[in-house]
């Protein structure tokens, strides 16, 4: 490793360090450069201590004779046995889950009109940001597919400081004011007296809070639907949630909502699935991102902005500084105004993605606060949950921490200090250190607080309008596609089923008959508690289309990228189906996997090998995002003898999953016993069959087939099956 990084980072002196002096121009690689100065080659040839002393040892601790006790004074022993005692730092006490990567931003067009904030200028610029996803209640190693908000917080290396946008994949919050926090956290994490249960909000102490807090209905409608368990992280939208400030050069405020849409279209999994990848894969989202990455697939989000002019702060029937609210896009649009791509992994886990110090507060010039109460409360908690996990002030000067540009102040000393700062004077002002490092002006880019007036008592109160518990709860319920409202009423089923307490449950049922009498009808009917004597329900009728997966504009569902489709094969398997849809398959972005009984190789009937991918033992339908069997009379005959086949079909329709099939594979979805399907063949020998999902042709040459497959894995999901609860999966 080499030292220059000690001397020539961080500088606090007022220069600017050696660093920023060879690299004044930040761009898509600065960061990287920046962490190249810390990375360790993995190829020393020489073991040695810390202190850097060869060890000729590493296995054998030193003793006192071959039997004898082991000696103080082994110092490599000591060191190496320290040191792996001390290797874990605390979790973070929410969104301990978690998964990092790099990438960069690019505004589309200046944003001077509204912003002073640089990278929001210039097209050309490409921006370092680094992304960590998270889950919010689970410990460090739960299970990434659990139902749970997604934390979407993204780091921006820019040239005027660093700026971390926290945000979620749900656009509003359980809570109304910070000072509740700590209560939302206890009741949600596992009970205080079993730890039970882990990375789930189904147990009574969440839905006891729900209940005592009337203004967690609209979030928990949110955490119920699809939302909640997303496909992929590169498959979901991410929101900043609380209200902030777009401030520009000439020292005009207007309000914004901040929101990121991925380009592959918002996805998700379905529940019964997401608890079997928990068992059979729990890395799911980590694995899946790091993978892409790794294959150059690289995940894209373009960035938007809500803007509202300060005159119309009070025109809307919610107060826009409430989190629990969104701003339905009918009201006020989203321009979409940059993308952001990650396009490299970290080098390290712990370095990285668990060091990584988000902090709300972390704004440049032209970006500021409101007085959003739960955004005021952020202010204070990041910095202060990081001198605990971080062990200290000093965690902006860790490598994946620190800003391109150039620090320089006269803060000093604490833990882990890596800078030396030269020179005497530590304070300001000063005479004998040339006055420096000096405050800067607004002209030369220092950062000013937008001069909001403010007047009022102090008092411990809420406005009106952050009363209205029901209407948005009711306009995201009216929003939804009817597969998404049943989704929701199952999810409340699990959720309340698992309240052991019954007058929780019966509670449930009555907060949610604020917002709408026939589900809450319909959630009495799951969990064994009375309906509500009288409907209620709230009288807001609007719907906000976007609010909805399904039915958002901001989705896509004419791409199959990097869906993973499994091909089930046997000896005996027809190469020619398999290779074209193989190859149409990935044309189209997706990638196909082998799977058979065991490992090894494949013949097929004509006498091709091909490798098997993944044996039924080591993998299961709900890794995989479409199914396709080819033909070949003894691959069939194997296939269905087989019940890990037979499951993986029934199993994939039943998660309403693409299925498709040429010549002799058809015969296994009908051994799967798959209900009202039609399938080719039945009419006409020619053409290829797209039923609810279920695409099958006769001859593998089939042309349409390809077509009708590919268009059936954009959809992603097939909700259409009615039936599908008779398959035994
Ligand atoms: Fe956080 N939140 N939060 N939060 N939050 C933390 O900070 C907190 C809130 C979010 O990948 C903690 O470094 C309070 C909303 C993300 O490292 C902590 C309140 C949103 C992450 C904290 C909120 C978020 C955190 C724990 C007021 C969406 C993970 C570890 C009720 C806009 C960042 C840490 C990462 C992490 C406090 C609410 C997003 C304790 C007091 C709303 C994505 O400081």
């Amino acid at each position: 490793m080499d030292f220059k990084h000690l001397k020539s980072t961080g500088s606090k002196t007022g220069k600017v360090t050696a660093f920023m002096e060879k690299k004044r121009i930040i761009d898509e690689k600065s960061k990287d450069e920046q962490l190249e100065m810390f990375r360790e080659d993995p190829e020393r040839e020489f073991l040695t201590t810390n202190q850097g002393v060869r060890v000729s040892n590493t296995d054998i601790s030193l003793k006192a004779g071959e039997r004898g006790p082991t000696l103080l004074e082994d110092f490599h022993f000591r060191e190496k046995i320290t040191h792996f005692d001390h290797e874990r730092i605390p979790e973070r006490i929410v969104h301990a889950r978690g998964s990092g990567a790099h990438g960069y931003f690019q505004v589309y067009k200046p944003m001077t009109e509204y912003t002073s904030a640089k990278f929001l200028q210039d097209p050309g610029k490409k921006t370092p940001v680094f992304v960590r996803f998270s889950t919010v209640a689970g410990f460090r190693g739960s299970a990434d597919t659990v139902r749970d908000v997604r934390g979407f917080a993204v780091k921006f290396y820019t040239e005027e400081g660093n700026y971390d946008l926290v945000g979620n994949n749900i656009p509003v919050f359980f809570i109304q004011d910070a000072i509740k926090f700590p209560d939302f956290v206890h009741a949600v994490k596992p009970e205080q007296d079993n730890q039970i249960p882990q990375a789930s909000t189904a147990h009574d102490t969440l839905w006891d809070f729900v209940t005592c807090h009337p203004e967690t209905a609209h979030m928990m409608m949110w955490a119920l639907s699809d939302r909640a368990i997303p496909r992929s992280y590169r498959m979901m939208q991410g929101f900043g949630v609380n209200t902030f400030r777009f401030v520009n050069a000439k020292g005009e405020g207007r309000f914004v909502k901040f929101h990121w849409r991925p380009l592959l279209g918002i996805h998700s999994l379905v529940w019964d699935e997401t608890q079997k990848i928990a068992g059979k894969d729990p890395d799911f989202n980590r694995r899946d991102l790091w993978e892409a990455i790794e294959m150059g697939d690289y995940p894209e989000y373009e960035f938007g902005v809500q803007i509202l002019e300060e005159k119309d702060e009070f025109k809307f029937d919610f107060d826009i500084l409430d989190p629990t609210k969104v701003w339905p896009e009918e009201d006020v649009p989203v321009s979409w105004i940059g993308k952001m791509t990650l396009n490299r992994n970290p080098d390290n886990f712990f370095a990285e993605t668990e060091q990584v110090a988000f902090c709300p507060g972390n704004v440049v010039r032209g970006i500021d606060f409101s007085n959003d109460p739960l955004l005021q409360g952020r202010l204070f908690s990041y910095i202060d949950t990081q001198l605990i996990r971080l062990g200290g002030p000093n965690f902006h000067e860790i490598p994946i921490n620190r800003p391109l540009a150039p620090v320089a102040n006269n803060q000093r000393e604490g833990y882990h200090l890596m800078t030396i700062n030269k020179g005497k004077t530590s304070y300001f002002p000063n005479t004998i250190g040339e006055n420096l490092p000096r405050p800067v002006s607004a002209e030369e880019g220092g950062y000013v607080h937008y001069m909001e007036k403010v007047e009022g008592k102090k008092i411990r109160a809420r406005s009106e309008k952050f009363k209205d518990f029901f209407s948005q709860a009711k306009l995201f319920w009216n929003s939804m596609s009817e597969p998404e409202k049943k989704h929701i009423i199952e999810a409340f089923h699990f959720e309340i089923g698992k309240v052991n307490d019954k007058n929780i449950r019966k509670a449930v049922v009555d907060l949610f008959n604020n917002v709408d009498g026939d589900l809450a009808v319909k959630i009495a009917k799951g969990v064994g508690v009375p309906a509500p004597d009288r409907k209620g329900g709230s009288s807001v009728t609007k719907e906000s289309p976007n609010l909805s997966q399904e039915r958002s504009e901001h989705t896509v569902k004419d791409t199959i990228k990097t869906r993973k489709v499994a091909i089930l094969a046997a000896n005996g398997y027809d190469h020619k189906d398999l290779s074209q849809v193989k190859k149409a398959l990935e044309a189209g972005g997706a990638k196909a996997y082998i799977i058979s009984k065991h490992q090894g190789m494949l013949k097929s009937s004509s006498g091709e090998e091909i490798e098997v991918d993944k044996s039924f033992v080591t993998t299961a339908s709900v890794l995989y995002d479409a199914i396709y069997i080819p033909g070949g009379k003894e691959n069939i005959e194997a296939l269905k003898m087989q019940g890990d086949a037979i499951h993986f079909v029934n199993e994939a329709f039943r998660h309403c999953k693409p299925l498709g099939a040429t010549g002799a594979g058809v015969e296994l979805l009908k051994a799967a016993n798959l209900p009202d399907i039609k399938y080719a063949g039945q009419e006409s020998t020619d053409k290829a069959v797209s039923d609810k999902g279920v695409v099958t042709a006769m001859h593998s040459d089939n042309r349409s087939f390809n077509n009708s497959f590919i268009a059936a894995i954009a959809k992603h999901r097939h909700w259409d099956r009615e039936n599908k609860e008779q398959v035994p999966a």
